[in-house]
C-alpha cells in the first residue's frame, strides 16, 4: 500500500491542548524528531497561550514575537510547515469590521515573522451569537464561513500561498449528530467554505478509539472535501491522572487516502510523547500491513535509553509493563490488562470462587466463575479453591512488586523532566498496587476470608480523598455509557462514622 504524497499530505503534531504550552527547548527537540521521522507539519494552537484564544485581539509583545519568530525559523530549518492558529470564537462579533481588522493585525504580525500557513479554530466555544450577528448571518456556520473566507482571501492578497485550516464548532461525529453549532452546520460549511480551506475533524468522537474509512467517506460528502484529522488519541489534558504512551492505533492505513492529513494533539507533557509520535510517523509512511503492537514495541526499544537511572538499570520488559499501564484511552496494553484481570479475579472473586488454573479460570464473576463441572474431574473442594487462590495471589504479588519496583527506579531517572512528568501518576499507581498487595496478602492468611480489612496507610481523608473524589463516587459510569447513582454506602466515604 503506497504511503501518501508527502508534500500535500499534512502529517505531524498539533500543540493544541489545554494547560501549559511546551517550552521552546521542547519544541526544538520535537522538530528534530519530526524531521528525522518524516513528519512535515507543526500546528501552533496551545489553548492557554492567552493570545491564541482568551485575548486573541492583542498583538504579541516584542519578546514574545521574537520567540515565535525563532520557532518559525527552526521549523524552516527542519523543512517543517509551521501553521499558526487563532481561536477568536469565545467573544468575536462576526459582523464587526473592527474584529476583522483585529484578525488582520494578528495575521500581519505573524506574516512579518515569516509564517505562511494559518488556521482559524472555532472549537469549544459557546454556540450562540449576538442578535446582530444572528440577523446578519442567519446561522453560526454562515458566520464562520464569512469570517474564514474573508481572512483566507486577505491572507492570499498579502502574499501567502500557504495552507489555511478551519476547525468547525462540531468537530466530531457525536457533536454533529447532536446538532452542535446549529442544524445543518456542516452542510453549510461544505457549501460555503472556500474549497481550498482544510476542515479539521477528530473522528466519531472527540477522542476516537477508531476512525474508519466509511466514517470519513460519509463526512466527505457533507464537507465536499477530504477532512484533515485532528487526532486526540493521545491527548491527556482532560485527565490529570493519565498519560498515553501506546501506539497510534485504531485507524486503517487506507484512511490516509481519504484525508488531507493526520495531525496529532498528544500528551501535555512533551517528554511523554516519544512513542505516540514515533508510531504516528511510522503509520504515515507504512507500506503495509500495519501492526500497532509491533510499532509500539520497537518505539519503546528506542525510548528505553532515556530511562537511564543513577542506580540499577531498568529492563525493557519492565518498561513495557509500565508503558502498558498507560497505553491508550480505551485500552490498557496487554501486560497491564493481564495484571488487572488477575487482580480483579482475586479480589472480586475471592478465595471461595477460585478454581485451579486450567479448570475454569479466572475466578471473578463475569470472567468465567461458573464451574459447571468437568466429567471425570472431582468438584474442587474449599481447600483446593483456597490453594488455587493463594497460587494466583502470589503471581499477582510478583507482578505488582515488579511494577512498583519500576516506579521506584523512576525516582532515580537521570532525565529529570521525564521523572517530573511521571511522578504524580507513579505515586498513585504505587499507592493502588500497594493497597491491593496488602489486601491480597491479608486474605491469603488462613481464616481471613470474612475478616474485614483495613490498611494503616490508606485512611479516609488522605487516601482517595477530597471533593473531586467524593463527587466522582456519586455517579457510576457503566461500560455502556450509562451513569447511575452509586450505592448509598459509597456516598459519604469521607464523613467520620457517627453513632448518633
Ligand atoms: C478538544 C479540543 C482540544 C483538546 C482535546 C482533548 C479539539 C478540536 N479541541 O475538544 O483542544 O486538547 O479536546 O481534551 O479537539
Amino acid at each position: 500500500m503506497a504511503a501518501p504524497d508527502s508534500t500535500q499530505f499534512l502529517a505531524g503534531v498539533i500543540e493544541g491542548f489545554y494547560g501549559q504550552p511546551w517550552w521552546d527547548a521542547e519544541r526544538c527537540e520535537l522538530f528534530g524528531w519530526m524531521a528525522a521521522w518524516g513528519l512535515n507539519t507543526y500546528l501552533y494552537a496551545p489553548k492557554d497561550d492567552l493570545k491564541h484564544r482568551a485575548i486573541w485581539r492583542e498583538l504579541y509583545s516584542l519578546s514574545e514575537a521574537e520567540a515565535l519568530g525563532a520557532i518559525i525559523r527552526n521549523c524552516e530549518q527542519h523543512h517543517l510547515r509551521f501553521i499558526y492558529a487563532l481561536s477568536p470564537g469565545l467573544d468575536i462579533r462576526y459582523s464587526s469590521e473592527t474584529d476583522l481588522a483585529h484578525l488582520h493585525k494578528r495575521i500581519e504580525q505573524m506574516l512579518a515573522l515569516g509564517c505562511q500557513d494559518f488556521a482559524l479554530l472555532f472549537d469549544d466555544i459557546p454556540d450562540r451569537m449576538v442578535t446582530e450577528d444572528q440577523k446578519r448571518w442567519g446561522s453560526f456556520a454562515s458566520a464562520h464561513c464569512h469570517v474564514t473566507n474573508s481572512l483566507f482571501r486577505w491572507v492570499r492578497e498579502h502574499g501567502s500561498q500557504g495552507r489555511f485550516l478551519f476547525c468547525p464548532t462540531p468537530y466530531c461525529g457525536r457533536m454533529a449528530e447532536r446538532n452542535y453549532g446549529g442544524e445543518g452546520y456542516l452542510a453549510t460549511i461544505g457549501r460555503e467554505l472556500l474549497p481550498e480551506i482544510d476542515v479539521c475533524w477528530t473522528g466519531p468522537e472527540i477522542i476516537s478509539r477508531e476512525i474508519t474509512v466509511a466514517h470519513i467517506q460519509e463526512l466527505q460528502k457533507t464537507l465536499r472535501r477530504k477532512p484533515l484529522i485532528w487526532d486526540n488519541l493521545h491527548a491527556n489534558d482532560y485527565d490529570g491522572r493519565r498519560f498515553y504512551c501506546g501506539p497510534y492505533k485504531g485507524r486503517p492505513l487506507e484512511l490516509r487516502a481519504e484525508v488531507a492529513g493526520l495531525l496529532t494533539n498528544p500528551n501535555c507533557e512533551f517528554v511523554l510523547n516519544y512513542v505516540p509520535l514515533r508510531t504516528l510517523a511510522e503509520f504515515v509512511k507504512c507500506e503495509g500491513p500495519w501492526d500497532a503492537r509491533q510499532a509500539y514495541l520497537s518505539a519503546m526499544r528506542e525510548w528505553w535509553p532515556r530511562f537511564a537511572t543513577i542506580g540499577q538499570p531498568v529492563t525493557l520488559e519492565d518498561l513495557i509493563l509500565f508503558g502498558d499501564s498507560y497505553y491508550l484511552p480505551h485500552e490498557e496494553g496487554p501486560e497491564a490488562e493481564k495484571l488487572y484481570r488477575l487482580a480483579s479475579s482475586l479480589i472480586i472473586g475471592g478465595p471461595a470462587n477460585c478454581l485451579p488454573v486450567g479448570r475454569v479460570t479466572p475466578c471473578a464473576p463475569g470472567l468465567g466463575t461458573t464451574d459447571a463441572g468437568t466429567p471425570g474431574v472431582p468438584h474442587p473442594t474449599a481447600e483446593t479453591r483456597t490453594s488455587a487462590w493463594s497460587e494466583q495471589a502470589s503471581v499477582f504479588r510478583q507482578k505488582a512488586t515488579r511494577l512498583c519496583q519500576f516506579c521506584v527506579r523512576m525516582t532515580e531517572l537521570k532525565h529529570r523532566p521525564l521523572f517530573y512528568a511521571l511522578s504524580r501518576r507513579i505515586w498513585e499507581l504505587r499507592e493502588e498496587l500497594d493497597l491491593l498487595e496488602r489486601y491480597v496478602e491479608f486474605k491469603s492468611k488462613p481464616g481471613s476470608a470474612d475478616v474485614p480489612f483495613t490498611s494503616d496507610f490508606h485512611l479516609p481523608g488522605t487516601y482517595r480523598g477530597g471533593l473531586v473524589a467524593r463527587l466522582q463516587r456519586l455517579l457510576t459510569l457503566q461500560s455502556d455509557g450509562l451513569l447511575t447513582p452509586a450505592p448509598e454506602q459509597a456516598q459519604d466515604y469521607n464523613q467520620p462514622v457517627s453513632n448518633s
